[in-house]
């Protein structure tokens, strides 16, 4: 069965922990957009060069890029179904995935919207950048507590309207993000199966 999914919800909410889940139990293919826009980064390009820059500040990086990202990897489909983890971010990309979709006969069926409340959000990205630290290596240059206060202003600014959006559309189910780990799994997986 192809299953056509989107994760959304604040930094830190556990998107990419949950598709993470999906990909594993469920055959799908994970599109995250932060770590395809990662490995642009390293990629040595003007490009990454401005992507590192926008994303160290905590801010969202240009529609036209992301949407571009995705367009590549929509073409080669996947025989489980899509996990957009991290995109849409704007009502501009989420319009460009209806039409992707539409372009290559897929159709969106369901919208994740993980709950999470803010002070738990910083507790999660401030102990992960704890832990990678603790464990010899280096936190993600956007795990500070400057760069996600704008994260957090970037996602309520641009990114929480998409609640309506898909709320209108019909297909968002809200789930409880703040359950451990395998709580919030059980939780998607109810959604998926109904
Ligand atoms: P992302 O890579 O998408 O990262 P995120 O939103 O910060 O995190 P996520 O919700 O995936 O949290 P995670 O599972 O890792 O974005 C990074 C940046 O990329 C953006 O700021 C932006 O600049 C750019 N970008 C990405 N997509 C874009 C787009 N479409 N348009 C424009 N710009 C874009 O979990 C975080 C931590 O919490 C982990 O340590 C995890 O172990 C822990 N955790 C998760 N679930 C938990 C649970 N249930 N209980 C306890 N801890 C939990």
């Amino acid at each position: 069965m192809t299953v056509n999914i989107i994760l959304l919800g604040p930094p830190g909410a556990g998107k990419g922990t949950q598709a993470a889940r999906l990909v594993e139990e469920r055959n799908m293919v994970q599109l995250s957009t932060g770590d395809m826009l990662r490995a642009a980064r390293t990629s040595g390009t003007e490009m990454g060069q401005r992507v590192a820059e926008v994303m160290d500040r905590g801010e969202l990086v240009t529609d036209e890029i992301v949407i571009g990202l995705i367009r590549e990897k929509l073409e080669e489909g996947s025989e489980g179904g899509f996990i957009f983890d991290g995109f849409p971010r704007t009502l501009a990309q989420a319009d460009a995935l209806g039409d992707l979709l539409k372009e290559t006969g897929q159709k969106l069926d369901v919208v994740i919207e993980m709950r999470v409340n803010d002070d738990v959000l910083v507790e999660r990205i401030v102990g992960r950048a704890r832990d990678a630290v603790a464990a010899g290596g280096t936190a993600r240059a956007d795990d500070n507590e400057e760069s996600l206060k704008i994260r957090l202003m970037e996602y309520y600014k641009k990114t929480s309207p998409l609640i309506g959006y898909y709320h209108a559309k019909g297909n968002l189910r809200p789930v409880n993000g703040l359950g451990e780990i395998d709580e919030v799994a059980a939780e998607i997986g109810v959604v998926l199966d109904a």
